[in-house]
Order: structure tokens, then sequence, then C-alpha cells
């Protein structure tokens, strides 16, 4: 009698056990023994027969009294060790039944709780949380997807539950957790954590982390380095105005040393040269001052000569695309005029036009020296004139600047493409043959041939041509590496001998090359662009200022200790903008920051030896002497028309501020558009 009921109630053991602490378990079985045992003496059957209701031969009697004594008549009929056993199966049930009422609440609870969260977060909660950048918990552990979660809680009860089930080493589960445990430092060694089924590749998910922050911050501090070296730019900008209004206010050029100015046209040519500019660094009350006076002051009904070429890239120049930018037609009427009166100059026997013109009088006319002309001059104010044309519809403007090219196309006296300096008025013929340079006096030849055939919708195919094969001159005769570094440098050919001075003009072809690759020339034109780049920053780093001179020669000899000589009349920096010209057009087409970085420092150089303390920057006499670069107290009127401008632009990201798919610019650094297709 007693074992059996010893037995039963330790047959629930594995129902209750789990749930119990050990010695809670042993003093409910010595309990349960003992009160069976004093309470149900044994019965004389020892096999239980329960029969129910319907079930029996006496048929059906639903009253409450036949029930209850049917039941106690049929519990009489029990032994005492199946009254005993029933009785203590009972109170086994009631017992488990309240020692795990708190855990199926608690479990009931927490799935309700978690039902609540998944419902309501669903959309603010990452599926792998640590995922998303959280800087205020930033080692979340990784957790399952909610819905695996919601199945392991269904399976296996809420947390604490879980884990003293492992704890007390429940063999499925241990063999799980094991296999898992396993497959987790298997995974640690592959970088993959396993979480039940959630596969996170860590490395990846790190690293993608990481990759996001180092990418925030990079973008964060290159977002910052632009905007600072912008308004640099703009305080450099603002401070060479200073000097201009202070002491040249509607002048040519600022002489800032002497707070005074220089006279050339007297057509205030610093004003209208960085009027483009000063909208462009958003520069906007400076601007509208400077607008005021073209508006009410500037007249070119005026007794006086001017260069034909230098009036036109500059006064004809930044007007048009002025009025580009800002739409205002002001701009356009000063252009029309300065442009009629500048056509005087295309009266000559030859038709290549006077290099002066005075645009009061209407008359024209060769330097007092001679009657020749410079070949860059007469061939570089082709992009203004047609524009002139196009806006005003009225085509002789574009039918003289195109005779000067047709001409220049034929004549003889080129090699391999590369045009002499001079043309003569008269006769239409090239002068002084035999010398060859990409510097002064032939330079802008170049760029405008590349320049009409973008600006006119790369259509006129024998500007192509003759630019093709102009750089495949420079590339036969002119191009040459230095010793000992071996940089590549244009030189000069002058009767056939070869010269290796480079002017620092030259250094407007790296961005010209760049400019012809972007818009489907040769891709070595690209990889001479950069070669060359290189070099003219060489020609800024290599001097004790960091700026560089006005030419240079190259050392080409074997044994040479330096690259770069500077002979002492050529030591001097106007403050030219070709470097830095060059520098953003590689930059725009490349995207490499080292451009960016050589223009920035070239950009401090400017500000460390030429600039003036009572305003504006001044051009220098010695590059090589730091403790005192000579100052030369002149501010040329392209280091706001063009140096600042492409040092702005340069430094700006964005690809279209002036888009170079919708702007070509003229020599002088002001955008004019590239005509639309159909006209
Ligand atoms: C500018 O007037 C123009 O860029 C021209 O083509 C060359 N000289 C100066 C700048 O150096």
């Amino acid at each position: 009698m007693y074992q059996p009921a010893s037995h039963a109630s330790c047959i629930l053991s594995g129902l209750i056990s789990p749930h119990l602490p050990h010695s809670s378990y042993s003093s409910l079985c010595l309990f349960l023994q003992g009160w069976v045992t004093d309470m149900h003496p044994p019965s004389r059957q020892d096999y239980v027969s329960i029969s129910f209701a319907g079930q029996g031969s006496e048929g059906y009697n639903n009253s409450k009294q036949w029930r209850r004594q049917s039941c106690w008549r049929k519990w009489n009929q029990l032994s005492r060790l199946q009254r005993s056993l029933i009785i203590f199966v009972l109170i086994l049930l009631l017992i488990c039944g309240i020692a795990s009422y708190p855990a199926v609440t608690e479990h009931l609870n927490g799935l309700k709780e978690r039902e609540q969260d998944t419902n309501h977060n669903s959309v603010l909660r990452p599926v792998i949380p640590h995922v998303l950048p959280e800087p205020a918990k930033p080692a979340q552990p990784l957790l399952p997807k909610p819905t695996s979660q919601r199945k392991l809680f269904n399976k296996r009860g809420p947390p604490v539950l879980q884990n003293r089930l492992q704890k007390k080493g429940n063999a499925s589960d241990t063999a799980a957790e094991d296999k898992a445990a396993d497959g987790k430092k298997k995974g640690e060694e592959e970088g993959v954590i396993s979480w039940r089924g959630a596969v996170i590749d860590t490395e990846r998910a790190t690293e993608g982390i990481k990759d996001e922050e180092n990418n925030d911050q990079k973008a964060k501090s290159s977002k910052e380095s632009e905007t600072s070296r912008l308004e640099a730019v703009q305080a450099a900008f603002r401070h060479a105005w200073k000097g201009y209004k202070n002491f040249a206010w509607g002048h040519d050029e600022l002489r800032p040393l002497s707070k005074s100015y220089s006279e050339w046209f007297g057509l205030g040519l610093t004003l209208i040269d960085a009027l483009d500019t000063m909208w462009i660094l958003g520069l906007k009350e400076e601007f509208e001052e400077a607008k005021a006076w073209v508006a009410t002051e500037l007249t070119f009904n005026k007794n006086v000569d001017v260069n034909l070429f230098e009036s036109t890239i500059r006064i004809l120049g930044g007007l048009l695309s002025t009025h580009h930018l800002t739409g205002d037609t002001m701009f356009l009427d000063k252009a029309k005029d300065i442009g009629s009166r500048l056509m005087s100059a295309f009266n000559t026997p030859s038709k290549i036009p006077y290099s002066d013109v005075n645009i009061g009088k209407g008359t024209a006319h060769p330097p007092r020296w001679t009657s020749d002309s410079t070949v860059a001059e007469v061939t570089s104010i082709q992009l203004e004139f047609r524009e002139l044309a196009r806006l005003t519809q009225e085509p002789h403007y574009q039918d003289a600047v195109a005779e000067v090219m047709k001409q220049v196309h034929k004549l003889d006296g080129k090699l391999d493409g590369l045009v002499p300096m001079f043309i003569n008025t008269n006769n239409g013929q090239f002068t002084h043959q035999g010398i060859y340079t990409l510097g002064a006096r032939a330079d802008s030849y170049y760029e405008y041939l590349l320049k009409q055939w973008i600006q006119g919708g790369k259509k006129e195919n024998q500007l192509l041509e003759d630019y093709l094969q102009a750089i495949e001159g420079v590339k036969k005769n002119l191009l040459q590496k230095s010793s000992p570094n071996g940089l590549t440098f244009v030189g000069e050919l002058s009767h056939g001998q070869f010269s290796p001075k480079m002017d620092h003009l030259v250094c407007f072809l790296p961005g010209t090359l760049a400019l012809g690759a972007h818009n489907g020339l040769p891709a070595d034109h690209m990889d001479l662009a950069k070669q060359l780049m290189e070099t003219c920053y060489q020609m800024y780093v290599q001097m004790e200022t960091g700026l560089s001179p006005e030419i240079v020669h190259f050392n080409m000899h074997q044994g040479s200790t330096r690259d770069i000589d500077v002979k002492l009349a050529d030591r001097h920096n106007l403050l030219r903008p070709e470097t830095v010209e060059s520098l953003f057009y590689l930059y725009r087409f490349t995207k490499d920051r080292k451009y960016q970085d050589w223009g920035y420092e070239i950009f401090q150089n400017f500000n460390k030896y030429t600039k003036v303390s009572s305003g504006g920057y001044t051009s220098i006499n010695n590059v090589r002497d730091p403790d005192y670069p000579s100052p030369r107290d002149k501010m040329e009127s392209f280091f706001l028309g063009e140096t600042l401008k492409y040092l702005y632009l340069l430094f700006s990201d964005d690809p279209n501020l002036i888009s170079l798919d919708q702007y070509v610019f003229n020599t002088e650094a002001h955008p004019l558009p590239i005509w639309p297709s159909t006209a």
C-alpha cells in the first residue's frame, strides 16, 4: 500500500520537479506518502474501475440527487487503495497547478507584452538593432528577428525560464546550445555570428557600420573643409575688393601699396572683370554696388585706345557672362555697345584685325612699331563675338571672327599644326616664322580651337581637326622631360632649336586637354593633362615662396641636381590664374582631391606673400625670396576675374556650379553658354 502511493507520487515527479527546488520536492513526497497511508486504508480491490453516466445499464437519469447517490455508491465500491490513489492524484494535480500558476502567468504576460511591443514598434525598431546608428547605445546585442523570437517563446517559454532550463541541463536544449555555441565559435572564426537562425555577417555588419561612420565622418569633414575653403576665397575676394573700392573705384587696376590706381583703358577694368566672380561667389552686396556703377557710370563713348583682344576677353566677355548669369539685359546692352565699337578693328586690307581700337572715334590701328597683330590675340576673340552675334541676331559679328579662323586655317608657316606668333594685318601672312610656343602670343589660339568647337555643339570639324593636329604637333615638337625627376614640360622651338623654356601661361594646357578628353577626345590627352598638371604644380612647390615665377627653364642634362631653374628677370609672379584654372578642370573631371589640396596650398601662399594689409593683393618681383618677395604694387584685373574665381570653383564640390556641360569659359574665365543644339 505504501509503495504504490509512493511510486505514484514519484511518477509525477517529472511534472513538478523542474518547477520546484530539490528540497521542496522531497518534502512533498514524504508528506503525500504519510497522508495517503493515514487517511485512506487499503481497499479490497486492487484495480480502478470508473463508469460514467449513460454508459451503465441503468439508463439515463440526470437528476442531481441521482448523480450524487450514484457517485457516492461508486466511490464506496472502490477499494481503499483505489480511493487513496485517486485522492493522491487529484491532490498532486492541484499542487502542480498551484506551483506552475506564476510561471504560466508570467509567460502569458511576456507574450502579451512582446506582441504589443512588436505591434507598436515594428517601424522604429531595426531588424538588427545595432546596424542602425544609435550613438547612445553603441553595443546593442544581436537579436533575432521578432518573428523568430515569437516562435522561440511559444515553444520554450519566456527568457527566464529558458535560462533555467539550460542551467538544469535539458538534454535536447543542451545539445542545441552546444551546437549553437559551436556554430557561434566557428562563425566567430569566420566572422559570422548565428543566433538561432538569425545569421549576421558581423565582419560585414561591423565593416558596414565602420564604413558608414567613416564615410559620414569623411563626408562631414570634407564638407567642412569645402565650406571653409570657399569662405576663405570669399574672404580673399572681399579683401581685394576692399582695396579696389577704397583706392581704385571705377578705375582699371588697384595699386595696393601706394593706395592708388593705374589706368590702361580707363573703363573700370577690374570692376567689370570681377562682376561674374561676385555673382558666382554669392557676394550680393558687392555685386549690386558694382552693377550700379556699370549702369550709371560706365561709358564707352570715350576717346581712348583699347587693345582689341584684352577688351574683348575682359569687357565684352565679362558683360556677356554676367548677362547670362543674371538675366539682366543692362549687361547685354553694354556688351552690344562695346562689341559694336570694337568692330572697326576688322577694317584692314586682310580682314585680320588690328590690335588697337579707339572706341570713341571708331578707328583702329596696329601698334606704332609694326603692322603685325599677335596670333593669339586675333584668334582668341571668337567665343565672345560669336555669342554676341547669336544674342543680337547680327551675324556680322560672327562672320568677322570666323573669317580670321578661316584664313589662319589655310596659312602656310605652321609646323604640325603649331602656329607662329605674329600675323600681318596687310597681307594676312604669318611673320617672324620659325618660332613656336604654347606660351605668350600663341597660347589661347589652341584653347579657342577646342572651345569654339564645344561652344558650337561640336559640329565645326575644321576647328576640331586643327586642334587635334596642334596637340600632335605639341607632342612631336615641344614635349620633353626634365632631369632628374622627369617632369613633362612643353618647351619652345626657335628655328629648329629646342629651348626648355616654359611660360607660366602654358599652364592653361592641362585644363584644356582635360576639357577635350571630357568631350570625347583621345584619352591620352587626359594622361598628358595629368603629367603637365604635376609640372605646373612643381613650378610653385619648388619656389621658396611656393609661388610660380613667370617663366621657368627645365634642366634636361644628365646629372642635373634640380629640374627647374629661374632666370633673374623671370622671377616675378603676376597673380596669374593658369595653374589654378587647370586644377579646376582636373578636379572636376577626376574628382581627385589632391588637385584641390594643391590649389589650396597655392591659395595660402598668395595670402602669405601677396596680400596687402590695407586691402588688395599685389604682384611680386621675386618668388625666390620669402623674406622680401618685393611687391610690385599692382593687382591685375584677372586676379579677381580669373584666379579667385577658379579657386572658388576648384574648392566647390558642386559640378553644377557652372557646369562644364553647359558653359565654356572664355580665356578670361567668363562662362558663356554652350549653344543649344537647335541653334
Ligand atoms: C588673361 O588675361 C588671360 O587668361 C589671357 O588669355 C592670358 N593672360 C591673362 C592671365 O594670365
